[in-house]
């Protein structure tokens, strides 16, 4: 790498923030079971002192998101939270209402026939509004488990018009400089149809909500062999990218680490928006978060993995010329223009990501860094105390 490029990636870098999940932290599993850490983070304390030692290693984790149900036992808990994020040096970012787990959400939450359970998710969502304007979050990231599971089950047009309609009221209740973020997924928990199921219904959906709604586009939610890549680009330019949930998947919705399977695409992700930003001079306000469930890591590890692993594509991306890629592109030069993309995915940009780190005060290898600080040791042992004081199943007693 020339010096111009090293300029290059570390301007990039510059840019790339990217949020953690609170629940990224906490003991997770599937719906087979858990393997639990002593490390696991218990509560919202935990879960903010964990995301702030990402931070502390990447310096560019400076918020993470909430979601309400598993972070706030009730709206009381939200000051002391906020004071306890300050002093830690993070911010509270996008808020995600949960209306996917309640018994009372069996046939749906926004989208149920029955009125109930409709009126109880509106209110859910509405709390979460709130929420949000108290932390000062800029994001409602909504996304909803609703659908059926047999064919003839649900009317699916009705369904569809009491979600716009849902949200459009919620939206409504929002503060002028929020965004509501609209994710998609196309199975699970429903299995024959889920009312928001691809980018498509998302943008339709964000569309009728009006100008506060955007889509967020979660890597693993596509069926295998999905163009992502091209979707972005759509979103891109109908303005209507909000954000990215982080991930991979090699089946499903596997929540593996990002790039982990496949790092070209994420890649090309990436290479999408920057090349967006060049050909355009446009600078779209796109939240990168990650939602990851590291089941059997170590999770403040596997989001320190994470994070560099974005960041390293990130700056890949940062390379690609692109005046010579349109250039090629308008020549139907395939083979040159795909060069481009491969030239830049197969640089080797370790030496500017340390030089970024060098210059921001940080270490060259933030893995090893946070692995040498001995917290998660201390974590553990301090955490199976409590779990046992709390009446909690620790993990090396579960049998
Ligand atoms: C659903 O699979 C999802 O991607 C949504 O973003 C949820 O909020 C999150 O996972 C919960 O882990
Ligand atoms: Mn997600």
């Amino acid at each position: 790498m020339n010096d111009k490029q090293t300029e290059r990636v570390i301007s990039a870098l510059d840019e790339l923030a990217i949020e953690t999940p609170s629940w990224g932290f906490a003991d997770t599993g599937t719906r087979f079971g858990k393997f639990l850490q002593d490390g696991a983070a218990i509560d919202i304390n935990d879960k903010m002192a964990d995301a702030a030692e990402v931070h502390r290693y990447t310096g560019c984790c400076p918020s993470m998101a909430v979601h309400v149900l598993w972070d706030f036992k009730d709206s009381k808990d939200v000051p002391s939270v906020i004071q306890a994020a300050e002093k830690l040096g993070i911010k509270l970012g996008a808020v995600n209402p949960n209306v996917f787990e309640g018994q009372l959400y069996k046939y749906g939450s926004v989208c149920n026939r029955d009125q109930t359970p409709r009126e109880d998710a509106k209110a859910h969502l509405l709390d979460s509004v709130e929420i949000a304007k108290q932390v000062s979050s800029r994001y409602l990231s909504l996304w909803f488990g609703d659908g059926s599971n047999y064919p003839g089950q649900a009317n699916i047009r009705w369904r569809k018009r009491a979600m716009t309609q849902c949200l459009q009221e919620v939206a409504g209740e929002m503060a002028a400089d929020q965004i509501m973020l609209v994710e998609y997924k196309p199975f699970e928990p429903a299995f024959y149809h889920t009312d928001l199921a691809d980018w498509g219904m998302a943008y339709l959906v964000a569309k009728a909500v009006g100008p506060k709604t955007k889509v967020i586009v979660d890597t693993g939610h596509h069926y295998q062999g999905q163009n992502v890549e091209q979707i972005v680009a759509w979103l891109l330019d109908e303005d209507m990218l909000g954000g990215f949930h982080f991930n991979d998947r090699r089946y499903a919705d596997d929540d593996l680490t990002l790039g982990s399977i496949d790092p070209y695409q994420v890649f090309r992700i990436f290479h999408e928006i920057l090349f967006f930003r060049w050909e355009t001079g446009k600078k779209p306000e796109i939240a990168y978060m990650i939602d990851q469930s590291h089941n059997d890591k170590n999770k403040i590890e596997a989001t320190i993995q994470t994070v560099c692993t974005a960041q390293e594509l990130y700056a890949k991306a940062a390379l690609v010329r692109h005046a010579e890629l349109t250039r090629f592109q308008e020549n139907n030069s395939e083979i040159d223009a795909e060069e481009c993309l491969r030239e830049a995915f197969f640089t080797d940009v370790r030496p500017a990501l340390i030089e970024w780190r060098k210059r921001h005060g940080l270490s060259p290898d933030p893995l090893r860094a946070f692995r040498e600080s001995g917290y998660t040791g201390r974590a553990a042992k301090e955490r199976k105390e409590r779990r046992i004081a709390l009446g909690i199943r620790a993990a090396s007693s579960y049998a």
